[in-house]
This record gives C-alpha cells, structure tokens and sequence, in this order.
C-alpha cells in the first residue's frame, strides 16, 4: 500500500491521482501540478489494474469513506483502471488516456470512454491536455460547495483569457 499522506494541504484528502505504472507520471504530473495550483488537498498513487489487483480494490473501496471526492485515474494501453476504480466506487473517476508507444494513446481512448452503460467514467484527452483538464475539472466538481476554490477557479480562468494575445506573433 502506497503512503496516503495528504499532499498539496493539510486539509482531508479530497482528490485521489492514481496511475497504472511509474511511466504515467510524466502525464499524470500535469493532473497534480493542477491541484497542488489550487492548493486542494490530494494522494498520488500508481495502482495497476493487472500487476497490484489487491491494491486496487483496497483503493477503490475505500475511496468514498476516506472522504474523496474525485478520483483521477490515468492508464495507456488496455488502461482499464479507471473502469475497474468505477466499478467499485460511487467516487466520480475522471480517466485520462495516457500516449502509448504503440498506438499513440488511441488505445488508451478507446479503452477508457467505452464504459458499458451503468458505470460511468468521464474520458478526458489524450495525454498532457487530458491530464490538465482532469484536474481542473475535479477543482470546478470541489468548487461547488467551496466559495473561496471558486473564486480561485474563476480567476484562474480569466487569466488564461488575459493571457490570450489579439494578434499572432509572425513566427518563421
Ligand atoms: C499501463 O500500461 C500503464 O498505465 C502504462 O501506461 C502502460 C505501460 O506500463 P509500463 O510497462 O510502462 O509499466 O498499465
């Protein structure tokens, strides 16, 4: 079992970043860069749906009482880790697609949005894209009953948009 010391706050862990393998972190980086941006109390893990099957569902069921409010699973290839988290937890699980060598993460896509009806996950983009929304899209579920992650949110926002130049440099 992995260390689940809060990370990102000392506040209850409400957001759970969990991984098939070490080689996910590059992507999964973009998911935590994310909420430790908003300061929301979080867990990194790597848990693999085929080589830590016990560890899975240990994580899976005890997500809810543990008091996650979001669980973000990223996983390439066959990737069903964030089916199986679903399957075993009310917890909204937000999948990220990782890039694969083989199959450039359409893999990955295919295996994460083709949940059979009844147990849903919420298919982010491939790779650094996925994992960034993925984060954001667990602060804007916490910023629900959170007026001052709201406030930060919408800022956060209307930077990007100040962000944004009307004119295009003339590059090359
Ligand atoms: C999946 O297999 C992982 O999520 C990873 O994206 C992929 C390859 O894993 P490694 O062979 O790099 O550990 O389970």
């Amino acid at each position: 079992m992995g260390d689940r010391a809060p990370q990102g706050g000392s506040a209850r862990v409400s957001v759970g970043v969990i991984m098939g393998s070490q080689s996910d972190w590059p992507t999964m980086a973009h998911a935590v860069h994310i909420l430790e941006e908003f300061g929301i109390a979080h867990e990194v893990q790597i848990v693999s749906a085929h080589r830590t099957p016990d560890r899975l569902i240990d994580y899976a069921k005890s997500a809810a009482n543990r008091g996650l409010r979001a669980i973000v699973a990223g996983a390439g290839g066959a990737a069903h880790l964030p089916g199986m988290v679903a399957s075993m937890t009310r917890v909204p699980v937000l999948g990220v697609p990782v890039q694969s060598a083989a199959l450039s993460g359409v893999d990955s896509l295919y295996s994460i949005v083709q949940m059979p009806g009844g147990i849903p996950v919420a298919t982010f983009a491939i790779g650094k894209a996925g994992a960034t929304n993925a984060g954001l899209f667990a602060a804007a579920l916490l910023a629900g009953d959170d007026a001052d992650l709201a406030t930060r949110l919408d800022a956060w926002r209307a930077a990007q948009t100040e962000g944004v130049a009307m004119i295009p440099v003339r590059e090359g």
